[in-house]
């Protein structure tokens, strides 16, 4: 096996967070676009969850992406450098914080037709109360901690992008998170983030291998 194999879906938050991860820290490997519809076997095989992303290594699966996050930094810490002890402690309670109340709250408002008697504007509600706090916490630079993108930029900012494209205009008109605004503004408007949302193929059996990055 010459490359990882990463299985990857280009709209998917936890996939982009992976590939951003890879990205920063120059790490190659064979990218895989599936469809959550139509997932490969191979896919299944190594992850029966059956979740995206899924990293494939020699001897490891790795199909959590924050797992897959911290794989790719203990090759190659991009991160760390410019952060204090506060503000790790920040990015993790951050991260753990987008992934539970946030993302449960966004699937509710974005996805209501999937769950039973569902109170939309309260889930709605619920994600902009977050990003009110977050609002407080956040630098007034290009990303959120400071002049450099960090872990908690890449994690976080895939699922406030998804909350925005749910209703762009109100979004953009909440005079309460202008500086989240203008961090996702900058991340939309970002090299990375074009990069890693470049449009494979989606992958099939005989295809010749695609790199990422
Ligand atoms: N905890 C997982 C969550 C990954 C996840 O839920 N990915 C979604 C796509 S955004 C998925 O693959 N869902 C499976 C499906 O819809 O069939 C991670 O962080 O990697």
């Amino acid at each position: 096996m010459d490359y990882p194999i990463l299985y990857s879906f280009v709209r998917c938050p936890y996939a982009m967070r992976a590939r951003m991860a890879l990205k920063l820290t120059e790490i190659k490997c064979e990218i895989r676009e599936v469809r959550l519809n139509n997932k490969p076997k191979h896919m299944i095989d190594m992850s029966p969850k059956g979740t995206v992303p899924v990293l494939v290594l020699e001897n490891n699966i790795i199909d959590e992406s924050n797992e897959i996050i911290e794989w790719a930094l203990s090759f190659n810490n991009v991160f760390d450098g410019n952060l204090d002890e506060d503000q790790k402690e920040l990015t993790s309670r951050l991260i753990e914080l987008f992934d539970s109340k946030f993302k449960y709250n966004l699937d509710r408002y974005k996805y209501a037709t999937r769950y039973e008697n569902i109170d939309i504007n309260k889930h709605k509600m619920e994600c902009l109360k977050i990003l009110i706090n977050l609002e407080d916490l956040i630098s007034k630079d290009e990303w959120f901690l400071g002049k450099s993108i960090n872990k908690l930029d890449i994690s976080i900012l895939p699922f406030i992008r998804q909350f925005r494209i749910a209703d762009t205009d109100w979004f953009d008109k909440q005079n309460q998170i202008t500086g989240i605004q203008q961090i996702l503004d900058n991340f939309l408007n970002s090299k990375l983030f074009k990069d890693i949302m470049f449009k494979y193929d989606v992958w099939t059996e005989n295809d010749i291998p695609q790199f990422f990055p």
